[in-house]
């Protein structure tokens, strides 16, 4: 298994698990630590210098494991199954785009559905599904030259109602039915809304296509409660052999937050793998 960290490509934001810093620190704290990727969380694809991107990386040696896109609903509002068709239709348009960028910049070439997918507003968990399906499919439409897998993210119901528990999430990507639309687990999110963060990774078996790791409380990997020898066991045991994507609270320090989640995981990677 590889891993990689969350970045996110702004300034400040409200959004409190991405690491916001110089970006040239945070890949030569990347490459130093020996991490192979880096996860962007990009706020307005339309906005970023692509070609200087991929410079960045390549010289630092790092992949893009991921291209996230949650701080488009935090920053901007656009959401996949917004009440207005306007800013509905925005969120489509910035997805086509980071499908491209990841294209462009990734062999893995993903994209996350995250906070991105909005909320229910007062409608009803059909009606609001059936939208989210329908704005998922224009993109596949409008993507399929790139090829992109989308990446389904349940989320706890702190912080979005829709899409919140892994059964739910799976039907949903069944219901799609198309192969480049996976599950993103996140660790924390299901010791959120799951009986067992590890039966979770069982039941998410052939549908994973990602994964985010954090603790319970959304701090670095050995700073809270959770198991990690049992979590990358059950991956292993899954078949999962792709990225770890650390994605969590820069607490104490950003620097601390990625040294610590990275001793953790290795340690653990390393008795096997
Ligand atoms: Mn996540």
């Amino acid at each position: 298994m590889k891993l990689s960290v969350v970045y996110a490509l702004v300034p400040k934001t409200k959004f409190k698990a991405a690491i916001v810093a110089p970006l040239e620190n945070v890949l030569k704290l990347a490459s130093e630590v020996g991490i192979n990727g880096i996860e962007l969380n990009i706020p307005n694809p339309f906005e970023v210098n692509v070609t200087e991107l991929e410079k960045k990386l390549s010289d630092y040696g790092l992949e893009l494991s991921a291209l996230s896109t949650g701080l488009s609903y935090v920053e901007y509002g656009y959401s996949l199954t917004h009440p207005s068709e306007e800013l509905r239709k925005k969120s489509i348009e910035f997805f086509v785009k980071y499908c491209e960028i990841a294209h462009r910049l990734s062999k893995y070439n993903r994209v996350v559905i995250g906070l991105a997918r909005g909320r229910s507003e007062g409608r009803s968990r059909e009606e609001v599904l059936n939208i989210l399906r329908s704005s998922i499919e224009e993109i596949l439409k409008r993507t399929n030259g790139y090829g992109t897998t989308l990446l389904v993210e349940p989320i706890n119901h702190y912080e979005t109602d829709i899409l919140n528990k892994l059964d739910e999430t799976i039907e949903f990507i069944k219901s799609i039915g198309s192969p480049r639309v996976k599950l993103l687990l996140d660790t924390y999110h299901s010791t959120i809304e799951e009986k067992s963060p590890y039966d979770a990774i069982a039941r998410a078996r052939e549908y994973i296509g990602y994964v985010h790791v954090a603790e319970n409380n959304r701090l670095a990997p050995g700073m809270g409660m959770l198991d990690w020898e049992r979590i990358i066991y059950r991956l292993i045991a899954v078949g999962y052999s792709d990225y770890l994507s650390i994605e969590c609270i820069p607490y104490p320090t950003y620097e601390e937050m990625v040294r610590t989640g990275v001793e953790t995981l290795r340690r653990v990677l390393e008795l096997r793998y």
